[in-house]
């Protein structure tokens, strides 16, 4: 098995899937919403977290069609985060996913509601999903998502973000753990943690094996993220670069240096490798964890 193949082959499907979303009339010709909400989520990004929903289904026993919805719903939580975290407001970038970021082409209050109506329309797929998986399963996989992304997940890490920015505080490398574990983290475990309950899966023991395989994927994706941010450039990554540096922003590569958050990355995906053993290991789930570590982009 090619964890690269599997990885393309699950966004492949990902990509068709969200593909015939938001293609309905709108309500009067004056409303372009739909434009403005395909062109975000169409056609970019890595679908990590869907393909981690997906594959902890399929670890689970769910059949990767059936788990679609959800899969789709996080990509639409995910880029709505990323649409207002591009807004002036916020991070203030002009770049994403190798175009102009979309509050650049539909302006701010047009970003604004973009993000407002992904985030509903991820609610309202999985709320009406008719995939053949039992209500109770579903109501759980989607109560996870909704805190995973709510005001004591990623929501609290972009507030703590925020008022770190506002006020000038230099976080040490403990309190960017805690912001990466919310504002990072919380979304990937929620895909993972969803996945297996969206399977029926209520065994603590592989519910928390999920979860720490998803903590260490999580911080170590967020310091590949930093050190990208040094390493990369703007046309590799489809985003602005150079920004935190430029800001004087703390980030891990500032703290730990390059060699320090490379041996930290290592160290957190032989983390998540190991939390797979509760499931007899998995291939694939332990190659994208490798992928990601080594991600140039
Ligand atoms: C606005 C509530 C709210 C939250 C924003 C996700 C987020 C929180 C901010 C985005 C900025 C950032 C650096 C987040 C860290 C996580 C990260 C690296 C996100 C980008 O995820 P990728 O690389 O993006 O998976 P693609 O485009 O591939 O989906």
């Amino acid at each position: 098995m090619n964890p690269a193949w599997t990885l393309a082959s699950k966004a492949a499907a990902v990509e068709a899937a969200l593909n015939t979303l938001f293609c309905e009339p709108e309500p009067t010709p004056r409303v372009r919403l739909n434009e403005s909400l395909r062109y975000s989520i169409v056609g970019g990004g890595k679908r990590l977290r869907p393909v981690l929903l997906l594959s902890f289904a399929e670890l689970g026993g769910c059949d990767m069609d059936a788990a679609m919805d959800f899969a789709c719903a996080i990509e639409l939580i995910h880029t709505y985060s990323l649409i207002h975290d591009d807004l002036p407001c916020m991070d203030n970038s002009d770049l994403r996913r190798g175009r102009a970021a979309n509050h650049c082409v539909f302006g701010e209050a047009g970003a604004v509601l973009a993000g407002d109506g992904l985030l509903n329309g991820a609610f309202e797929l999985m709320l009406s999903s008719t995939s053949p998986i039992a209500a109770e399963y579903k109501l759980a996989a989607a109560a996870e998502l909704a805190a995973a992304s709510g005001r004591l997940g990623m929501i609290a890490g972009q507030v703590i973000d925020i008022e770190n920015e506002c006020h000038r505080v230099s976080p040490t490398a403990a309190d960017l753990t805690q912001l990466c574990r919310l504002k990072t983290g919380a979304i990937i475990r929620g895909a993972c943690v969803a996945g297996l309950k969206l399977a029926g899966v209520t065994d603590p023991e592989k519910l928390g094996a999920a979860a720490r395989y998803a903590d260490a994927l999580g911080l170590a994706f967020q310091i590949r993220d930093d050190m990208l941010d040094v390493l990369s450039s703007a046309e590799a990554m489809g985003k602005s670069v150079g920004h935190d540096a430029e800001n004087g922003k703390v980030t891990f590569a500032s703290l730990l240096g390059i060699d320090g958050c490379r041996a930290e990355v290592d160290r957190l995906t032989d983390e998540a490798v190991a939390a797979l053993e509760v499931f007899g290991g998995d291939e694939f789930l332990a190659g994208l964890a490798e992928m990601m570590a080594r991600r140039d982009h």
